[in-house]
């Protein structure tokens, strides 16, 4: 049995800079997660080839792996990535209705785009192919397939959150979507309240669940804890901090990631507080995302006049309040990162899960991880300090309490959530989903016996 796995991005791209061309990895944690995959067992996979010199390496094979790519002309990127995944899509999911615009021609393209996909699908197909699709932007993938005729076992993972139903129900596309992705085998979500909205929508769009009772299932993304917890990073210079508690974040630059109000966070603590000030540090590190979408220029600039304001009230010569770094981090300095910050400052205005705070739990040593309720990963992660990301007095508090806290408390929060994302990690999702997988593909069916054990999240 081979996998193939489908994403919008590829796990590596060829680009040419300044007449040399490089190979750029893809660092996002789905693509991590799948590289284990696909290097453990080989197979195929399907994804947009979207560095400027891809279009070379169209069939490539890459650490064991076979690397096949769609290319995109810039209109199709721009309805199917731009418009609609990223304008429609992602917003419409994460709550944030004033952000999601309408786009019938983007709808269009994400069509067009997914039907590409479909057909590049067809090419690599064999009978005992597993069909492993994931997220937002491929939503129309497993429809498709089935129109062709396909009978393959298909998996569809969803990374994001899946809102309420009668959320969901806005969206004008939103049966055709739906109906297509119950067309897979296998449904996974990373949280019961994500799955129970799914069904939910079933129910009202469609007027029932029945068929989908036993195709959904929670498996919530680990990471590779042992790569996380290796001793072979540097750490940071210490001197820098003059003693100071190092307050740290990183993040893709998005609306959803509570950039702003955790920067207002900031500010209450020094005016509620004033003791706090001089006795932090806060780094916040931000990764360049999404460039061609307005809306992102736009918090970019919004973003980076709050700080400045912030750091322009309280600055003077021997203290900044906030080191603000747009850039993506070596891997090996964010490690550095974890090892040495204090408190994580993870505040999400909402996340379908959030790798960042289960890779600063496996790589701290005595850190305190502030966490969103309202990221996916809180579910599991109940030893964090759970915040309301939108009160800026409530996180301020939290984080006061954080650099006062005892140290036999800091260890012990700290150890509970090494236990849980160790013993949910990445090796055990990936396990879950083929173990199940495999189950359905011989037997035609799923064990009701492994269901209890693969609900891994407390209600
Ligand atoms: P993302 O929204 O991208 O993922 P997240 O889960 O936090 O968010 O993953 C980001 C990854 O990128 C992490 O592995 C992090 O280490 C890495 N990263 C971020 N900034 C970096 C930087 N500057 N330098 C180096 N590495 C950086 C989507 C969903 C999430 C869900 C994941 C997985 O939005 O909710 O957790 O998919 O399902």
């Amino acid at each position: 049995m081979k996998y193939l796995v489908v994403t919008s991005r590829a796990p590596v791209s060829h680009e040419i800079v300044s007449g040399r061309e490089s190979l750029k990895k893809n660092v996002g944690g789905v693509v991590t997660a799948l590289r284990r995959l696909m290097m453990q067992e080989g197979g195929t996979w399907v994804s947009w080839g979207d560095g400027n010199a891809d279009n070379r390496y169209l069939e490539e094979e890459y650490e064991g792996y076979h690397i096949s790519r769609i290319m995109l002309e810039q209109r199709e990127k721009k309805g199917f990535y731009d418009d609609y995944s990223n304008g429609t899509l992602w917003p419409l999911f994460h709550y944030f209705r004033d952000q999601m615009k309408l786009s019938p021609n983007g709808y269009k393209k994400y069509e067009d785009v997914n039907r590409k996909f479909a057909e590049k699908i067809m090419e690599h197909l064999t009978k005992d192919t597993i069909i492993w699709v994931h997220d937002y932007q491929l939503m129309l993938v497993p429809g498709m397939l089935r129109e062709k005729g396909v009978r393959n076992l298909i998996i569809f993972t969803w990374h994001i959150p899946w809102v309420a139903s009668e959320f969901y129900s806005i969206l004008p596309e939103a049966k055709i979507l739906l109906s297509s992705v119950t067309k897979a085998d296998m449904i996974t979500f990373h949280t019961h309240l994500y799955e129970r909205n799914f069904h939910e929508s079933a129910k009202m769009l469609f007027g029932s669940d029945e068929g989908l009772k036993d195709k959904t299932f929670v498996f919530s993304l680990g990471i590779d804890v042992k790569y996380y917890s290796s001793n072979n990073f540097a750490g940071l210079p210490s001197k820098a901090l003059k003693g100071r508690k190092l307050i740290f974040s990183v993040d893709r630059l998005d609306y959803t990631k509570g950039l702003i109000s955790r920067v207002m966070a900031i500010e209450t603590l020094i005016k509620k507080f004033p003791k706090s000030r001089e006795k932090f540090i806060y780094v916040m590190v931000v990764t360049p995302s999404r460039t061609s979408v307005t809306q992102y220029e736009e918090l970019k600039r919004e973003l980076e006049m709050t700080i400045g304001r912030v750091n322009g009230l309280y600055s003077d010569l021997s203290w900044q309040p906030i080191v603000y770094i747009y850039r993506k981090v070596s891997d090996t300095l964010l490690m550095s990162y974890y090892r040495k910050a204090d408190i994580a400052l993870i505040t999400p205005l909402i996340d379908g899960l959030n790798l960042v705070s289960k890779e600063f739990v496996a790589a701290s040593q005595n850190g305190i991880l502030i966490l969103s309720e309202f990221a996916g990963a809180a579910f599991n992660l109940k030893d964090a300090i759970l915040v309301n990301p939108n009160d800026p007095d409530e996180v301020a508090q939290k984080i006061h309490e954080a650099m006062f806290m005892e140290p036999n408390e800091i260890t012990r929060r700290l150890w509970a959530l090494k236990r849980t994302i160790q013993k949910y990690d990445l090796e055990w999702w990936l396990n879950s989903i083929k173990n199940e997988a495999i189950r359905i593909h011989e037997h035609g069916g799923r064990d009701f016996r492994s269901k209890e054990s693969a609900h891994n999240s407390p209600e």
